[in-house]
């Protein structure tokens, strides 16, 4: 599954609240691929090796659980994702209907 999400992080890993400056939302082209969440900066192409970047914003969802984040009202469309080492992230997907297709393919995982 491909598309745009925008990110916010919440928790970092083993639950620390995130710092400042880690918390704002940053725009992502978002590839799900097997078990990893690939967010990048620039439309995926899938010969182009990932950036450091790209790396460090990648997201193990095994043993992850998204669920529509109804307790954020300052956004539409947003689902919570934790891992599976304590880090919470907040998703925007640009509908309800892609909201609910990511829920589902991440906890199909
Ligand atoms: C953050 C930014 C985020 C905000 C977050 C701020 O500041 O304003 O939009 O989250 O609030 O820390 P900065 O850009 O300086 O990193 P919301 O949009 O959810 O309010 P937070 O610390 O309460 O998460």
């Amino acid at each position: 599954k491909h598309g745009i999400l925008s990110r916010k992080v919440q928790f970092e890993m083993d639950g620390k609240p995130a710092p400042k400056g880690r918390r704002s939302w940053k725009k992502f082209y978002a590839v799900l691929k097997g078990t990893v969440l690939y967010l990048q900066k620039d439309e995926y192409k899938p010969d182009k090796d990932l950036s450091e970047v790209d790396l460090k914003n990648t997201v193990r969802i095994h043993h992850a659980l998204a669920s529509q984040a109804s307790d954020y009202a300052k956004r539409p469309n947003v689902f919570k994702l934790k891992t599976s080492d304590w880090r919470v992230f907040l998703f925007q997907a640009p509908s309800e209907e892609e909201m609910t297709s990511w829920i589902l393919r991440i906890n199909l995982v």
